[in-house]
């Protein structure tokens, strides 16, 4: 008998107490505690009512996501809610912190539910690649009709406490989560008193009498879809099963949902979300967070040096995390900026319902801006975010070196320099670290925390403290060219800038990889960050430029001629005033014709499926290059990169984990065909040629 599932009485209630922390996921343990728990209060004639309940803050997440993949361990989650709502007692779900996935299902088999205020319940499975296996489609439809089950099982959102009782599906709402265990027992005796029996969610028959053979609703639904679940494939399959508890007896459209619950566990998709999952809290685990000689320094008030795009979405980050933050500019005009630039935010959140002008003021109470220095000298971190020039962010850390006070972290927001380089000009390079935030700052998840050679642990703690703070992915980098996420950018951005020379046009490019998976394609991109930024990033690479690479010009003659992108209503699309889709633009093929001829280039078409086998290999190619370099920490790591900061379809869970979806050995076959076109390029990275040699994935590196 396992100690994780408790059965205690008080009074003639017996209290079954799912006591796994920390999130009381459903294992075979769990299932087996809970069918023995429940037996034996069935036959104890003693007990007359059930509580269901969590030990302490949470009721359950769900299935243990780390037994998937592994056979199938009984007693399986469907049978243990098939005891529960068979079991001639009523069952009372007490419910405090999150009832997910199957510890909904759990719920939704017991009899009766309440809650305490600040609880969620939901059915998060397609963010898994799966549907709800135990019940959930075949018992949320009969408690609450198809609309709210199509809108919550395909989207994956759990719904608050006071939805959940206002739409039925919780019958009682607790303000005070201490009172829960007090509150059931009430509950349960009242049934007791009122002599109610089990009330079995899968013997409910209003809905389904009343949707009658309407079936205009899921066909409708599905249409829907094509555009918010677009490429994946639970989220249908979840809308078939729903369908069928309004066309199949129970029992039925239970094993319905079996069938399609193993089908879509088995997909490459489900493999490639599960992966995602355990990848974005494995990156969050940085060696020196283990470190018992570094906790985190202070960390409520932050400095930004610069108001620009960068800048002001820092601030926006900080401020909506909580943390005052002093915002400085060189001058009055540039200040000005910056203030307009984070107060139209605000301002939209307004104008979208999303924030009350008193929250607003609220927020902006914490935001000072200012063009003197020394108003920075009490923050206890700042992050400079000036102009991408090493020597303009040099000058800015010699005066933060001046200014700052003594334990202040230090940290420049850049994406290709050496911080080795900029924390050098200071004299303190150990509170100097390198935080690379992606744009819009305050949207994108993704924080590279980057590690110069002489920062101290306590530092990257801070840093680590800060993504905490706002809600971002921290992925920790090496400190070399582009970190992690725009040295592979820069990668597959020459490749697919070579085919694009070789007869692609930069269209059928983009729609290959839109085809795939990302939610635009690569000159899309391009365009929408701002071919100057780039161009730049080139002209500082030229000097160093090893004189066997090859060079594409169509980029720069682009810049030249003042075609910037979106900025500027044309880059490799032509923006009409006002839009940001981009219509294809025959000047530029003109102009890349003429390169190419100009080249004595002999173009040749390319298919979609080549113009992805390159784009990955060489993503995949230099990731392993990052890896094998000590700049990653394990290949995870990059999947979250590129999940979060590039686009790369979570779906498939990362080029590291689609890499070994499509088998390593077939990756490092294209690369050595293609090494004999360029061989400077293409040249295998040994990690990828070891892990061949060896039959190993990158799976095995992910420690
Ligand atoms: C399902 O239920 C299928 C059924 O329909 C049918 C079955 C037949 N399993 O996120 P946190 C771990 S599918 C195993 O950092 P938070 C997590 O890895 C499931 N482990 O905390 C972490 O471990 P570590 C549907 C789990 O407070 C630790 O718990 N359910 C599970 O930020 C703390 O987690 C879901 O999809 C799990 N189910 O967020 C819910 N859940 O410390 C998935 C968590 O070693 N879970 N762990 O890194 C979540 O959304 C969040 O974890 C939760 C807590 C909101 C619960």
């Amino acid at each position: 008998m396992t100690d994780k599932v408790l059965l205690t009485k008080v009074d003639n209630i017996g209290i079954v107490t799912l006591n796994s922390p920390p999130v009381n996921a459903l294992s075979q343990e769990i299932r087996q505690g809970l069918l023995d728990a429940f037996s034996k209060a069935e036959s104890d004639d003693s007990l007359k009512v059930i509580i269901l309940m969590g030990a302490d803050r949470t009721f359950s997440a769900g299935a243990d996501i780390g037994e998937f993949g592994k056979s199938s361990l009984e007693p399986v989650l469907p049978m243990v809610c098939q005891t529960i709502e068979s079991t001639s007692k009523p069952v009372i779900a007490a419910i405090t912190g999150v009832a997910l996935g199957g510890g909904f299902e759990l719920a939704m088999a017991s009899h009766y539910r309440i809650a305490t205020n600040s609880t969620k319940v939901g059915l998060p499975e397609v963010h898994l690649g799966l549907i709800p296996g135990a019940g959930g489609t075949q018992r949320l439809p009969r408690i609450v009709g198809p609309k709210l089950s199509l809108e919550m099982i395909t989207s994956g959102k759990p719904i608050k406490a006071k939805k959940a009782l206002a739409e039925g599906l919780i019958d009682q709402v607790i303000e005070d989560t201490d009172s829960l265990k007090e509150e059931a027992i009430a509950f349960a005796h009242t049934l007791i008193k009122e002599n109610q029996g089990p009330r079995r969610s899968s013997e409910r028959k209003e809905h389904i009498e009343k949707q009658g053979n309407d079936k205009e609703i899921f066909i409708n639904f599905k249409n829907s879809l094509q555009k918010t679940a677009r490429g994946l494939y639970s989220p249908f399959k979840a809308v078939d099963a729903i369908k069928t508890a309004f066309t199949l007896p129970f029992d039925e459209g239970i094993k319905k949902e079996r069938d399609i619950f193993l089908e879509c566990m088995n997909s490459a998709q489900s493999k490639g979300l599960v992966h995602a999952f355990f990848s974005e809290r494995k990156c969050t685990k940085f060696p020196e967070a283990m470190n018992e000689n570094g906790p985190a320094r202070d960390l409520s008030t932050l400095g930004v040096v610069g108001g620009g795009t960068m800048g002001s979405g820092i601030t926006v980050a900080a401020l909506d995390a909580g943390i005052k933050v002093t915002m400085i500019e060189r001058d009055q005009e540039s200040i000005e900026k910056g203030k307009h630039n984070v107060t139209k935010v605000y301002k939209r959140h307004i104008e979208k319902g999303r924030m009350t002008e008193e929250q607003v003021n609220k927020v902006l109470e914490k935001y000072k801006p200012s063009t003197d220095f020394d108003d920075l000298k009490d923050v206890d971190m700042v992050i400079e975010a000036v102009f991408e020039e090493l020597e303009v962010k040099q000058e800015v850390f010699k005066t933060l070196d001046k200014i700052v006070k003594p334990g202040a972290v230090m940290a420049s927001n850049t994406s290709y320099l050496n911080i080795d380089k900029i924390a050098a000009v200071t004299s303190r390079p150990e509170d100097v670290l390198g935080l690379h935030f992606f744009s819009p700052a305050n949207i994108m998840k993704l924080l590279e925390i980057v590690i110069p050679t002489k920062v101290k642990a306590d530092v990257v703690n801070t840093g680590l403290t800060l993504a905490k703070k706002m809600r971002k992915v921290p992925v920790r980098a090496g400190n070399c060219d582009g970190f992690i996420g725009n040295r592979i950018l820069s990668k597959y951005g020459k490749v697919v800038a070579y085919m694009m020379e070789d007869g692609a046009s930069p269209y059928e490019i983009d729609k290959a990889i839109f085809k795939f998976g990302l939610p635009m394609g690569i000159f899309q991109m391009f365009d929408l960050a701002g071919l100057d930024i780039g161009w730049a990033n080139r002209k500082r690479q030229a000097a160093t430029r090893d004189p066997r690479e090859r060079y594409v010009h169509i980029l720069d003659l682009l810049c030249e001629k003042g075609h910037y992108g979106q900025k500027t209503g044309r880059g490799f699309y032509i923006y009409q005033e006002g839009s940001r889709r981009g219509e294809e633009d025959p000047e530029v093929l003109t102009l890349i014709d003429e390169e190419r001829k100009r080249k004595g280039i002999t173009t040749r078409s390319f298919s979609e499926e080549e113009i992805m086998n390159r784009y990955i290999a060489a993503m995949v190619n230099e990731s392993c290059n990052v890896l094998h370099e000590g700049m990653a920490s394990r290949p995870s790591d990059i999947d979250i990169t590129l999940l979060y900061g590039y686009g790369f379809p979570r779906y498939r869970g990362g080029p590291m984990k689609y890499a070994d979806q499509v088998g390593l050995p077939k990756i490092l076959d294209d690369i050595k065909k293609y090494y004999e076109e360029d061989s400077f390029f293409w040249n295998p990275s040994p990690l990828l040629v070891e892990l061949v040699e060896k039959g190993q994935t990158f799976e095995s590196l992910n420690k």
